[in-house]
């Protein structure tokens, strides 16, 4: 909290006096200091011009190898109430006992309705002890009317925690929008399905199926119906047209039962593995870049704008040949787009 005047504010409206220098605090992230990360969290979501520039310092200076190859970035997704709090919670006991390292990023979509429009998603991931263990980090954030999407925010969150933490989760409800999202997100993709509901036959349906690369059934205590619905999702899955190797497992597990969590770690290591053997993770991470600065621009500027520099081919050559740095390239794209609207005036 910074003070303004005589009104006492938050930290993501801080005063341009009040911002970090972005080079110190990017070491401190590296070095995994979690107040540092929750200090650069909310740099990022300042939207203030000199923030903007400081953001983009920080984020360039994160940038490097690792944010390429490095890290397990994975997006965790599936209808309302299926217990994907629940179970990721299960998931960071699993990972924390073997000593690796979580940030999670808890995404709601504010116009849930029974929310409230709230950030709440964050507050059902219960961990014992979460507030002292310095290897995990937790951070709810509020999706901001992005018509049921992920806020454009997300991407550069997750990859400040990339820089932070061994594993970094996005768990989003999975509204339509949010699913395609979040395949823009992570590395690996999870669909956590809920037994015998109307949701998971609707989402069979429409073809949103092709994005997750793991299914997880959860709530396989019910019995039968979840045995149904995962051989459902099963036959579903193997029948799409797939052009990789990966096979798309389908797991059954119990957040509550603490059941088939260590299968379902297995599969998000192996997946890892296959993206990196694959040569997949780099080429994968550079198609998200290029996929979020493309948002970001039609969202300021529209197609027009993204047409004057070159459309989203030339956004994606100018990127690749950045090697890592979206951010700092993305800002000199708006600046020549700001300079062309300028002259064409
Ligand atoms: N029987 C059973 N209930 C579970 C299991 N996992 C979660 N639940 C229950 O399902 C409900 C929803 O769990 P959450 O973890 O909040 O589900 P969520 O998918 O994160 O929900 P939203 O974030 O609201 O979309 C809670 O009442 C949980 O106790 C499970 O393995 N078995
Ligand atoms: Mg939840």
């Amino acid at each position: 909290m910074v003070w303004r005047g005589w009104v006492r504010c938050p930290d993501h409206q801080m005063t341009p006096a009040a911002l970090p220098d972005p080079e110190q605090l990017a070491l401190r992230i590296l070095r995994r200091e979690r107040a540092a990360v929750a200090r650069g969290l909310n740099l990022l979501d300042n939207k203030l011009a000199e923030a903007r520039q400081c953001s983009v310092r920080l984020l360039a200076a994160l940038s490097g190898e690792h944010s390429l190859n490095g890290g397990h970035l994975i997006g965790i997704t599936g209808p309302p109430g299926a217990g994907k709090s629940s179970l990721v919670s299960a998931m960071i006991r699993e990972w924390r006992r073997a000593g690796r390292t979580v940030g999670v990023l808890a995404v709601d979509p504010s116009s849930r309705p029974e929310l409230g429009g709230g950030a709440l998603l964050g507050d059902r991931i219960r961990i014992k002890n979460a507030a002292h263990d310095e290897g995990l980090f937790i951070r709810s954030l509020a999706n901001r009317n992005q018509l049921g999407g992920v806020a454009t925010e997300v991407w550069p969150m997750s990859w400040l925690m990339l820089a932070a933490f061994d594993i970094v989760v996005v768990e989003t409800v999975g509204v339509g929008q949010t699913e395609i999202d979040i395949a823009e997100i992570g590395d690996t993709v999870c669909y956590v399905a809920q037994p015998a509901s109307g949701d998971t036959i609707q989402y069979l349906k429409s073809g949103i199926i092709e994005i997750p690369d793991i299914f997880a059934v959860n709530k396989s205590d019910l019995g039968a119906a979840a045995y149904k619905t995962a051989g459902e999702i099963g036959r579903s899955a193997s029948r799409q047209d797939r052009r990789d190797d990966w096979d798309y497992p389908v797991c059954l597990v119990s957040a509550t039962m603490n059941t088939g969590i260590t299968e379902l770690h297995g599969n998000f290591d192996r997946h890892r593995s296959f993206l990196a053997h694959a040569g997949l993770l780099q080429k994968l991470r550079t198609r998200h870049q290029s996929a979020w600065v493309v948002r970001v621009l039609k969202e300021e500027f529209g197609t027009f704008g993204v047409e004057l520099i070159g459309g989203y081919a030339e956004i994606g050559k100018r990127l690749e040949a950045q090697y890592g740095n979206q951010f700092e390239e993305c800002e000199r794209m708006r600046q020549q787009i700001i300079s062309r609207f300028k002259s064409s005036d």
